[in-house]
């Protein structure tokens, strides 16, 4: 197996299950060795949690980036999260258009959900990562970033025609590839589209009716793990979607587990789906 060294960049949630505490897992898993650029430390995440501490680390990235460049270092891809400020987006851009990045650009904008910004994040924060988003080679936002990128009103419930205009907005914005998440047609089902220009390629699986926070990040990393190991982007997609769906099933017994997903238990299985889907 060819060796793959990827970046991530996100903020670290001390607690939580979410960012670069599941990336790290799931793609060591998968066989990538993952390096990160931590753009912010919070005690939590943002989401059902009050009176989280958050430090920035705006300020040390481009003197991290500096020194990878001065030591030779190169990655065969780099992943955004969460990033948390507009400085970090900015620092980011320049890394991915250095020759630090030998390989793809994968962004999932995590900045919001349900029709909503996450706690901080406002509009300049979301013109910040436009052009962050326009270089993605491959994009992966949910619908509530769909709209925000294309500062359109929210919509739960597209019909067809509409999610044809949200993903052209997005191809049109400079995204190469668009996995548009969160789309069902009914409200028993959801699943992805994915998007190329050229054509539309769609799965759907059950919906369970209970949100976790996380399951974004569970998504992007198997995504950026299938995706670099071989698959295409909708296969990659697809073993992203049907991981996701089984953490969502391992969690939903557990009441007192609301601020993530149980994905620990199932990563030993991850491998071995992955080279099912390869045909190896
Ligand atoms: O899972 C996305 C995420 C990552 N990092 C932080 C968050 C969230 C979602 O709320 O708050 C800090």
């Amino acid at each position: 197996m060819k060796h793959i060294r990827i970046l991530s960049a996100q903020d670290i949630s001390c607690f939580g299950q979410c960012s670069l505490t599941v990336a790290l897992p799931v793609l060591s898993a998968l066989g990538i060795e993952t390096s990160i650029l931590p753009t912010a430390i919070l005690s939590t995440h943002t989401a059902g949690f009050s009176g989280y501490t958050f430090r920035d680390l705006k300020d040390d990235l481009a003197a991290i980036a500096e020194h990878w460049k001065g030591e030779g270092i190169d990655f065969d891809a780099v992943y955004t999260g969460y990033l948390g400020h507009k400085k970090d987006v900015d620092a980011v851009l320049e890394i991915n258009a250095s020759h630090l990045n030998k390989g793809p650009f994968i962004v999932d904008p995590a900045f919001g959900d349900q029709g909503k910004l996450y706690g901080g994040f406002d509009k300049d924060y979301v013109a910040a990562m436009r052009p962050l988003c326009a270089s993605a080679d491959v994009l992966l936002p949910n619908l509530t970033e769909a709209y925000f990128l294309l500062d359109l009103p929210y919509n739960p419930n597209p019909d067809f025609d509409e999610i044809e205009r949200v993903l052209h907005g997005l191809l049109k914005l400079g995204a190469k590839n668009v996995i548009l998440k969160g789309i069902g047609d009914n409200p028993a089902e959801t699943g992805f589209v994915v998007y190329d220009g050229h054509e539309q390629r769609r799965y759907r699986h059950a919906r369970i009716p209970k949100d976790f926070h996380g399951t974004g990040d569970v998504f992007a990393s198997v995504f950026v793990g299938g995706y670099l190991r071989g698959l295409d982007i909708y296969a990659a997609a697809r073993l992203a979607a049907d991981f996701t769906f089984e953490c969502i099933v391992n969690t939903i017994n557990d009441p007192a587990h609301g601020y993530g997903v149980h994905f620990e238990q199932l990563l030993f299985g991850l491998e071995a789906r992955l080279r099912q889907a390869l045909g190896e």
